[in-house]
């Protein structure tokens, strides 16, 4: 149906950037008018919803968990949710797209910019800590990111602006019938 809501969920490395086309989608699709749209960004979140968690494997889970029934809850309201976390981990995202899609519809896009190309942006400065070990467990660097299997949209910053990306998003939810 076409007024349900729906979860746009982005995964990707830090740096990739997931909050630039985040940001992007949700002007369009506020644009659109309709559907209220909350934008769940990783470290807002991190700030206001996990500010007592750490990067280890269980509270990266428990992080993506609490972003998943935030969305969950806005997509049964019949809103749309733009969650934009690292989520390295393939199992909670599945939890998450499984928990969504008993309310409305569901997205993965993979931000999936050479990691290479992250780093060179490195715009807190946080792989070069990482590099020299000044900080631990970075994803990418000394802790994993498994990259989607089957996402519904595989994006790249290094060769598509921002702009055009929220763009590619839009055709996507169309195709899908989302909006
Ligand atoms: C990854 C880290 C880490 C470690 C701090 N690993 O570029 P940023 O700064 O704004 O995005 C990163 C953000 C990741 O938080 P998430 O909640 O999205 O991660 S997860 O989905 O894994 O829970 C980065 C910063 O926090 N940051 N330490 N060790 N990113």
């Amino acid at each position: 149906r076409h007024q349900q809501g729906f979860t746009v969920f982005f995964t990707g490395l830090s740096g990739s950037g997931k909050s630039t086309v985040a940001n992007a989608l949700m002007v369009k699709l506020m644009e659109m008018g309709g559907r209220p749209v909350t934008l769940l960004d990783g470290d807002v979140v991190r700030k206001n919803l996990s500010s007592e968690l750490s990067f280890s494997k269980e509270h990266r889970d428990l992080n993506i968990r609490r972003i998943g029934y935030v969305a969950s809850e806005i997509t049964k309201n019949g809103g749309i949710a733009i969650c934009a976390p690292i989520a390295p981990y393939s199992a909670v995202r599945r939890e998450v797209r499984e928990l969504v899609e008993n309310y409305g519809g569901f997205i993965e896009i993979h931000v999936a910019t050479p990691l290479a190309e992250c780093e060179r942006r490195d715009r807190k400065g946080l792989y070069a800590k990482a590099r020299s070990g000044l900080l631990k467990g970075f994803t990418g660097i000394d802790d994993p990111y498994e990259a989607p299997e089957r996402p519904e949209l595989k994006l790249d910053t290094s060769e598509v602006t921002p702009d055009e990306c929220a763009h590619k998003i839009l055709l996507t939810l169309e195709r899908l019938g989302f909006i």
